[in-house]
């Protein structure tokens, strides 16, 4: 299938999905400021793709040999636990923050960074993968990083969030397009891969993609009912503690944390249980299907609906602002289609401790 077309089949659905979501939410006064946020872009559909790469990750682990942990930064050892997941002051109705629910976690390991650059540079070496935004041809890129010269080749763009644009050739090596490199970005989190290409990576590291609830509770690092990983307040003692966005969005950053896009993994102060960047930065996925509403009897190490649509992903990123995406706290989430990609999402693994729990 030519580009072209192959991108007009996929945008349709996107602009009539983002259309769907603003009607649902107009009527919700309380959430119109950060409702519509338009701070994901995203594929509309999967087509199978999701059932191929598990296929592609098992055989891959399959030669490596399962538990084999080349290509994969450190991890934490997560205790088990209860805690009190998602809040009874969602800030964003419409994304089923809420209600609060006391909920059983195992003991599990964490990654204690983002996947970097480096990291899935690794994998792809190892194993020759293929990303969907490579294979698809191109995957959406945030316009404030784009160049001018790129800019101009593109006349497509998602109506309600006119900063995303689709750019051929963009992925994980090329961020902003075929002209850009990760080559001094290394140690900073991997973009443009999808939830497939997720749990591809985890497989072949002998990991996983941990569940919604797993990723809440270690961003709450040990607090209870907190905002953000370290507290309430966002910049304790005027203190920085994660990449998200000051100024205007999506006219102006000021990048007064020190960044305009992505962060190192490692930059940053970590949370109470030694994990960097779990709010900011980049956009992490996790296992779950996505689902508003959460079932009563879903408290023991909950995994989301049986099926669904779209994927989880928690903790906003370095495009976040409160006034149109108040999403980089612990309770926040949104969603993708398991294809979709884009310039600021990514994801780290988690694993099971070995023995019964
Ligand atoms: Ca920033
Ligand atoms: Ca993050």
């Amino acid at each position: 299938m030519a580009a072209p077309s192959g991108l007009c089949r996929r945008l349709l659905p996107l602009l009539l999905l983002l259309g769907l979501r603003i009607a649902a939410s107009s009527g919700t006064s309380s959430t119109s400021s950060t409702g519509n946020c338009g701070c994901s872009a995203g594929r509309a559909s999967g087509d199978g793709r999701e059932a191929a790469a598990r296929r592609y990750s098992a055989a891959a682990a399959a030669a490596l040999g399962s538990g084999q942990s080349a290509g994969h930064g450190p991890m934490v050892a997560i205790p088990g636990g209860v805690f009190t997941m998602g809040t009874q002051e969602p800030e964003i109705q419409q994304d089923g923050e809420g209600p609060a629910r006391r909920v059983h976690i195992n003991s599990f390991y964490m990654d204690q960074y983002e996947v970097s650059n480096q990291d899935f540079e690794r994998f792809v070496s190892s194993t020759g993968y293929i990303t969907e935004a490579e294979k698809f041809g191109d995957s959406f890129v945030f316009e404030g990083m784009l160049s001018e010269a790129v800019k101009a080749d593109i006349h497509q763009a998602v109506a309600a969030a006119p900063w995303w644009l689709p750019v051929k050739g963009a992925s994980w090596r090329h961020p902003e397009g075929p002209d850009s490199s990760i080559s001094s970005r290394m140690d900073h989190p991997v973009l443009h891969v999808s939830w497939n290409d997720a749990v591809a990576f985890c497989t072949w590291a002998g990991k996983r993609l941990p569940t919604e609830a797993e990723w809440e509770y270690s961003c709450r690092g040990g607090l209870e009912n907190r905002l953000f990983p370290w507290g309430n307040k966002l910049q304790p003692k005027g203190q920085h503690y994660a990449n998200i966005w000051q100024g205007e969005f999506p006219t102006n950053n000021t990048a007064e944390d020190g960044y305009k896009g992505t962060a190192p993994v490692s930059a940053f102060p970590p949370n109470g249980y030694g994990l960097y960047n779990m709010v900011g930065n980049a956009w992490e996925w996790t296992s779950d299907w996505w689902a508003v509403h959460h079932s009563p009897q879903d408290l023991h190490n909950p995994k989301g609906p049986s099926s669904g649509t779209d994927r989880v992903k928690k903790g906003g990123s370095y495009m976040c602002h409160k006034s149109y995406c108040y999403r980089y706290r612990c309770a926040a989430r949104s969603q993708n289609t398991p294809d979709s990609s884009a310039s600021n999402l990514g994801f780290r693994c988690a694993a099971d401790t070995p023995g019964p729990h």
